[in-house]
């Protein structure tokens, strides 16, 4: 009885070690392939991905620095295209999301939290409105056109991380 649970217990040890070595060449060929990490996107020369849990705009960049990047900066229409595809692949709608856009620093200057110049924008009609004196984080896929909202850090929203490969 206890050698038949001994053979069970290294039978089961045998397929965790067969399934993780399995993964880890899964997980290595994606690398090499797509130049991200696994369960990254790379969307010309970067690395996204997509965080569904709702968080507040500060805890999703914190969130993004723990893996290794910062909230994500847009930097042409078609980049954002891309980005968008990437949101709706994996929830199946273009929910509302935070970027890494925010004018907290000093109200109308907007900054990426990565560093890069902000110069391309898709902002909504009207926004950004810095409603109630206090918007300062920026969301995109806002309202019908899909564009970018200024909207108040505080509210909880998944959010999209970059990184540098
Ligand atoms: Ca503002
Ligand atoms: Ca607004």
């Amino acid at each position: 009885m206890r050698m038949l649970t001994v053979c069970a217990l290294c039978a089961m040890m045998a397929l965790a070690t067969a399934q993780s070595k399995a993964d880890l060449v899964k997980r290595s060929r994606f690398r090499v392939i797509s130049g991200c990490p696994y369960g990254w996107t790379r969307i010309y020369r970067r690395c996204f991905r997509f965080i569904s849990t709702p968080k507040r705009w500060t805890r999703a960049e914190k969130y993004c620095q723990r893996l290794g990047g910062n909230l994500a900066s847009i930097h042409s229409y078609w980049q954002y295209r891309r980005i968008q595809g990437m949101i709706r692949r994996a929830c199946h709608q273009l929910r509302e999301t935070w970027i890494g856009g925010s004018d907290a620093q000093e109200e109308r200057t907007w900054l990426w939290s990565d560093g890069t110049p902000f110069k391309y924008q898709y902002w909504c009609r009207g926004e950004p409105n810095n409603h109630k004196g206090s918007q300062h984080c920026l969301t995109m896929n806002h309202t019908v056109p899909r564009c970018w909202d200024d909207n108040h850090c505080w509210r909880r929203k998944p959010f999209v991380c970059v990184r540098r490969r």
